[in-house]
């Protein structure tokens, strides 16, 4: 193996996209158009949560678009994604249908898990979306599996890990670091830092500013980029990927990053004040900042348009999520898996004659794990 080599080094791109190439505007316009989607779908979804048409728990990621956006633009439908509790964005990006998601959010029998999942443990297989989690760095397993089946396979599919500051604290972090360097993995490690873990800044937790020196410890080189320009993070994504695909292996991307919003939805924020939140927003809204650099290239119609779009995609969601069943209680038995492979017993999907013993402990309301870890 390899030793620690320069490679193993954090360069800083600061936003600089146009380091790497000078922006084209119709690009820019598409990560637009997918920032503006996901605003308006978290909106919403905060208005329908707060109505109490949402069960469970929500947790927002409106100013940190950015990173989603300019990360599933440089994937294929075939790559692999891995989110956090905070997936939203991360989900719609990756391709997954607004309407699917919304009807999942609202635990119908319509949602992409039929209504099992919820905001917390959404998951799109047809988009290679692996699944948002309700456990603090439960993404990284996932994306290291992910890679290695890639290479087992001997495809050129790459698996990104979404994760928070407060997840790098966390041993899975390291342990899938660790193999992912030492297995020179098809792994691409973002990391969206908004330094803030819960109502912990990370400041408090963390003796360094810049996270992504802890690769260098696993022979990793990493990037750090300005997360509120979707170009820069585009662009650091399109190199770790050309990497990844051709068998140089991972890369790990730190995108400094702001939540506007509380931890989830109802977040009192005692912790910050408003106009500290908005001044800072104001100053660095993702959205924003993409309408300035495109300048004249981007017209008031066209800006409209893409607003106007995404509400009509978004009242057609919650239409179809508000007229679909709720997920029947038995639902809670499929795609649930039984046996022992190590006692000569396959595993398998529960058979129809065990769901029907099963059914009397069937839980009354059809919401699945919705809540249950926060
Ligand atoms: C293993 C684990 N520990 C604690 C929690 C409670 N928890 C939920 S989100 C969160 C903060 C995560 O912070 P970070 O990784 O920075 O992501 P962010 O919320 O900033 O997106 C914590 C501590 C959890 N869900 N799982």
């Amino acid at each position: 193996m390899k030793a620690l080599n320069d490679e193993a080094a954090v360069k800083r791109t600061n936003g600089d996209a146009s380091e790497k190439k000078a922006p084209n505007h119709e690009f820019g316009i598409e990560l637009l158009r997918t920032m503006i989607r996901i605003r308006v779908l978290e909106e919403g979804i905060e208005k329908n949560f707060l109505a109490g048409e949402i069960p469970g728990f929500a947790h927002l990621s409106v100013g940190q678009e950015a990173v989603a956006a300019g990360v599933c633009s440089q994937l294929r439908t075939d790559d692999y994604i891995a989110s956090t509790h905070r997936g939203h964005g991360h989900t719609l990006a990756k391709g997954a249908k607004m309407r699917s998601m919304m009807a999942e959010l609202y635990g119908r029998a319509t949602g992409l898990c039929h209504g099992k999942g919820g905001s917390m443990h959404i998951a799109d297989f047809s988009v290679g979306m692996l699944g948002a989690n309700g456990v603090v760095a439960g993404g990284f397993g996932l994306v290291t599996g992910a890679a290695l089946s890639a290479v087992q396979r001997k495809t050129d599919q790459v698996a990104v890990a979404f994760f928070g500051d407060g997840a790098t604290n966390r041993g899975p972090f390291h342990e899938n670091l660790n193999l992912s360097a030492v297995w020179n993995l098809p792994a691409i490690f973002v990391l969206e830092n908004n330094n803030l873990a819960s109502t912990t800044s990370s400041s408090e937790t963390i003796k360094i500013a810049d996270l992504a020196i802890r690769a260098s410890s696993y022979g990793m080189p990493a990037e750090i980029v300005d997360g509120f320009d979707a170009f820069a993070v585009a662009a650091a994504l399109e190199s770790a990927v050309k990497r990844a695909r051709s068998g140089g292996g991972p890369t790990f991307v730190e995108c400094k990053t702001f939540r506007h919003g509380g931890h989830f939805i109802g977040d009192p924020e005692l912790y910050r004040t408003k106009e500290e939140v908005e001044s800072f927003m104001k100053a660095h809204d993702p959205i924003v900042r993409m309408q300035a650099t495109l300048g004249e290239k981007l017209t008031k119609e066209r800006f409209e348009q893409l607003w106007q779009a995404a509400r009509d995609e978004f009242a057609e969601a919650v239409e179809f999520a508000r007229s679909s069943a709720p997920s029947a209680p038995e639902e809670a038995f499929f795609g649930t898996y039984v046996g022992d492979r190590d006692a000569g017993n396959p595993v398998h999907e529960f058979e129809t004659r065990e769901r029907d013993a099963l059914l009397p402990f069937a839980p009354k309301v059809g919401l699945g794990s919705q809540g249950a870890v926060h």
